[in-house]
């Protein structure tokens, strides 16, 4: 055998010891892993441990460098990864709404420098229901001419409640504070009739009956906003 024949496969196996090497190098623990917990939970709360993972090739903790969109977690020596502050579903820059379970995602990445090794996880807020819903303006006025035809209708404000879908508005009521027996049928609201594309409760009040500008020429009614505990805000609406 020629000595530039036996080189080429010498050159080839020392080509796949060194990607051996560079694979034994380079590890990556990362399979996507996703940790539901709940919003509100306190700061300390156990997210995992990993000293079977990442622990195996990094060997001290504080050599891992944590990157995250929030700094939302710490890594321990025992290798519990734990959080560092009371969770909030609300965090405005929530990377996204993981849709069905409520949830917000932070997205966390965890890399070992030396020997090179990184672990990429998420954690998902899961939503409580911790807010109530809110109007933005304590008082609106709206007029009306006396000779409005029965079934008008008009467009209410609508409350904001930064819990995700379930926890959020969920209905509306109307109490007229100035109405004798006789007037206050005199206006419904109605909000089981139309939503927005995103499923937002767009409430309507309706007249019922003719007005008559002598016998009452305005109406101060309260709307309360609710979610599906019971939560609630109101404002004043003056109708005249
Ligand atoms: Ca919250
Ligand atoms: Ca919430
Ligand atoms: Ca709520």
């Amino acid at each position: 055998m020629s000595q530039s024949a036996k080189l080429i496969p010498d050159l080839y196996r020392t080509c796949l010891l060194l990607s051996l090497f560079i694979l034994l190098c380079i590890h990556s623990v990362s399979s996507d892993e996703i940790y539901n917990k709940r919003e509100n939970a306190k700061r300390g709360t156990f997210i995992t441990n990993l000293a079977s993972s990442l622990g195996r090739i990094c060997k001290k903790a504080s050599n891992v460098q944590i990157k995250s969109g929030r700094d939302i977690v710490e890594l321990r020596e025992s290798w519990d990864l734990v959080t560092r502050e009371e969770l909030d579903h609300e965090w405005e820059d929530c990377e996204e709404d993981s849709g069905d379970d409520m949830g917000c995602m932070v997205d966390i990445l965890l890399i070992c420098k030396s020997p090179f090794a990184s672990k990429r996880l998420w954690l998902n807020i899961l939503d409580e229901n911790d807010n109530p819903p809110k109007f933005s303006k304590k008082r609106v006025h709206l007029s009306m001419p006396e000779n409005t035809p029965r079934n008008s209708e008009w467009a209410l404000d609508i409350a904001n409640d930064p819990d995700s879908s379930e926890n959020g508005v969920t209905g509306y009521s109307l109490s007229c504070e100035n109405c004798d027996q006789d007037s206050k049928g005199t206006f419904q609201l109605i909000d089981d009739e139309r939503r927005s594309t995103d499923g937002v409760i767009l409430p309507k009040l309706v007249l019922k009956t003719e007005l008559d500008h002598e016998e009452k020429d305005n109406y101060i009614f309260k709307i309360s906003a609710f979610d599906a505990d019971g939560n609630f805000f109101h404002h004043f609406l003056n109708f005249g």
